[in-house]
């Protein structure tokens, strides 16, 4: 597997939680599709699981230089989700948001892409709590920053938005292979 310049392959995970560890109800959790969208969607876990899974391998690359290759991810493409939501083709950024209250941008056009999916699981069962049970985005191209957490919402939006590293500096797009790492 080709890694993205100046990236290290990691055995071991650091497992980041910079807003802490979020209180999380099974039963009562959704995923929210919203704003430029045709209809907001609130699908619940089992929902999720009852649509077309797909299998991604790798694609996680810290900014800080590491890189996991051996990690196997399932989950729901977000076009799907997208186009079941009717999202409009105004939108240009996609703000992913966590139940802890951190997020992060992401480009419509990575974000749609055939490989960048919702993971449901990881190496084969559900995604662990400290790896953000129940969902977090997998968007292979973009650094791992971008893939938020405990997920609950899925926004598109026209504008973009700064999320919690935006803010302190990290690139508003974050192409791996273009090492965009912080802003220019
Ligand atoms: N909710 C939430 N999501 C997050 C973070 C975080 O602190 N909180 N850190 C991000 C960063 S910088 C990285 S590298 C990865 C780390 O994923 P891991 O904790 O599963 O190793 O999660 C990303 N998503
Ligand atoms: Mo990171």
């Amino acid at each position: 597997m080709k890694l993205p310049p100046n990236q290290k392959i990691a055995k071991k995970w650091n497992v980041y939680a910079v807003l802490g560890y979020p209180e999380i109800s099974i039963d009562k959790w959704r995923i929210h599709i919203s704003g430029l969208v045709k209809k907001t969607l609130e699908l619940s876990l089992d929902e999720l699981y009852s649509m077309k899974m797909m299998r991604i391998e790798g694609g996680f690359h810290c900014v800080e230089g590491w890189s996991i290759v051996d990690v196997v991810w399932e989950g729901v493409k977000i076009r799907d989700l997208a186009e079941r939501a009717g999202y409009d083709e105004k939108s240009m950024w996609v703000l992913f948001k966590g139940l802890d209250g951190y997020s992060a941008p992401a480009p419509v056009d990575y974000v749609l892409e055939e490989d960048s999916i919702i993971a449901l699981k990881m190496n084969g069962k559900p995604i662990p709590y400290e790896h953000g049970y129940p969902a977090r985005p997998i968007i292979p191209k973009l650094y791992a920053w971008k893939s938020v957490k405990w997920l609950k919402e899925i926004e598109f939006r026209e504008d973009y938005v700064d999320g919690y590293w935006e803010e302190r500096g990290y690139h508003q797009r974050g192409d791996v292979w273009l090492e965009e790492r912080r802003r220019k």
